[in-house]
């Protein structure tokens, strides 16, 4: 496959629908890159209804087969796709970079973590036990057994366009689910590519179909009546909707949507430490994770140091073209978007938050957001302190008490993730019982998730059942309960 890629041809889109790789009869889709839009890096029609028809009967039709095929050889597929990620690490990662707009070693980094998700659901193969209890009755036993759903829908946001579709396709096949998958328009070549490696893999036809298209092609999918579970990450809006038509179809949903997620500095903290970690996680991937730092709480002591540590760090940080090394941050995934983020921080300082540092993206395109630290004064209601912006924007506020700072971190609709930088035990111990978040870091960003252990948020981050490890087992699983008697 490798030499069929290069990195300057417009690659043409396809959809995998059963096994075959089809043009859909859409509108044409081009993927440009939020770097440079005149780059078009790759091009083809997007799926319609029609598509998505012929991709949930593909599903259904191969569902029986894939959910009797053993466990070790549905693994078997995930491990030789994986291996056939890592070979393409370099130049995929080039292609993320490219796509997406995050820097190439984030990229590089997110297509190993694709492969690393894939090898960890291919040794899951090995752990889909049953349970056996004893029964009241004599002559019994009563067992426990999984099953997959059948014909799960995997919708896909932009920001990680390949790891997070691993983190559901992986253990949606490996459970003997077959699979229709919608990616975010935005990124369909990483979408592709993962979709090459489970076919160069070897994959049977129709047990995963791809359909590349607009989000309207959700709704045609959530009010299938073949579909069996559905796993969503993105935006909160659509997220909700897709949860009240799953919930009117009867259908399982796992859905994981917003954060405003909290890192919180106290005054024992180890300052420089913490200064690294606050930056990574608001800024890295140009703050366009569900799990990035978008508040920060400084308790009084160490406020002052903390923010001249960040603006001096942040002095340092590149912005620029994400293909190139020395850059630290890319730009946000499409033109519109920054527009709505710089909208959001004229709207908070219209609103009364104090900029605390600016970066300068002056020359760069019409996507590059600046780096932005805004303090939020005491009392109040502020847009960047409540609303999810998607962008390298903090939001800090400062703390008289350790209680105070925890209630801050839970002035939130939202609970995906949050840090806590502390050297005191007890504190760190109070944070875990007080801090409601689905994910709690202490003294490292907020940001970053692994396979073997639930990911997930509390409050309105997230809806259904967590995600990844064990809770990935019990969403893409039903039990069936069997008596057992001789006869
Ligand atoms: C991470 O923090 O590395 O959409 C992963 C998101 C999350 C994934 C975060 N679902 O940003």
């Amino acid at each position: 496959m490798t030499e069929t890629i290069t990195r300057t041809e417009i690659v043409p889109l396809r959809l995998l629908i059963d096994g075959r790789w089809v043009e859909g009869t859409g509108r044409r889709l081009e993927s440009t890159s939020p770097a440079n839009p005149e780059n078009v890096i790759a091009a083809g029609g997007t799926a319609t209804g029609r598509d998505v028809q012929a991709a949930m009967a593909a599903a259904r039709t191969a569902a029986a087969e894939w959910a009797a095929t053993p466990m070790a050889e549905r693994g078997g597929y995930l491990s030789r796709a994986a291996a056939i990620i890592t070979a393409n690490a370099d130049v995929w990662g080039t292609e993320l970079a490219r796509e997406e707009g995050k820097t190439f070693a984030e990229g590089r980094g997110e297509v190993l973590r694709a492969a690393q998700i894939l090898t960890y659901y291919s040794a899951e193969s090995d752990r889909m036990a049953g349970e056996v209890f004893s029964s009241p009755r004599r002559g019994e036993k009563i067992l426990v057994t999984r099953k997959p759903l059948g014909v799960v829908a995997v919708i896909t946001p932009f920001n990680f366009p390949i790891a997070i579709p691993a983190w559901k396709i992986a253990p949606a096949l490996v459970f003997g689910n077959t699979v229709v998958w919608k990616p975010a328009s935005s990124v369909p070549l990483l979408a592709l590519r993962l979709a090459q490696a489970l076919v160069e893999a070897g994959l049977p036809a129709g047990v995963l179909n791809l359909v590349i298209g607009p989000g309207s092609l959700g709704n045609e999918i959530v009010n299938h009546p073949d579909l069996d579970g559905l796993t969503f990450t993105g935006s909160t809006g659509v997220g909700r909707m897709l949860a009240a038509a799953a919930a009117g179809a009867g259908v399982p949903i796992q859905a994981e949507m917003g954060g405003k997620n909290a890192s919180v500095v106290l005054d024992d903290a180890d300052l420089e430490l913490a200064t690294e970690q606050v930056l990574f996680g608001a800024f890295r991937s140009t703050g366009q994770k569900c799990t990035a730092t978008s508040r920060l709480v400084l308790q009084d002591s160490i406020a002052d140091a903390f923010l001249e540590r960040l603006a001096e760090r942040l002095a340092e940080w590149q912005t620029g073209d994400p293909t190139d090394s020395s850059v630290h941050m890319g730009p946000v995934v499409s033109d519109s978007a920054a527009a709505d983020i710089r909208a959001g921080i004229a709207a908070a300082v219209a609103q009364g938050a104090i900029p605390r540092f600016a970066g300068d993206v002056s020359g760069l395109g019409p996507a590059f957001v600046a780096p932005t630290v805004l303090e939020i004064p005491e009392g109040g209601q502020n847009i960047a302190w409540r609303d999810e912006f998607f962008g390298p924007v903090l939001a800090v506020r400062r703390a008289a008490t350790t209680a105070e700072a925890f209630a801050l971190a839970n002035d939130s609709e939202f609970g995906l993730s949050c840090a806590v930088f502390t050297q005191d035990l007890t504190k760190a111990l109070d944070a875990m019982e007080s801090i409601d978040v689905g994910i709690l870091h202490v003294n490292s960003e907020s940001a970053g998730a692994d396979p073997h252990v639930p990911f997930g948020g509390a409050k309105k981050s997230g809806y259904g059942p967590k995600e990844q490890g064990g809770a990935a087992r019990e969403f893409f699983t039903h039990t069936t309960t069997v008596y057992l008697r001789g006869a």
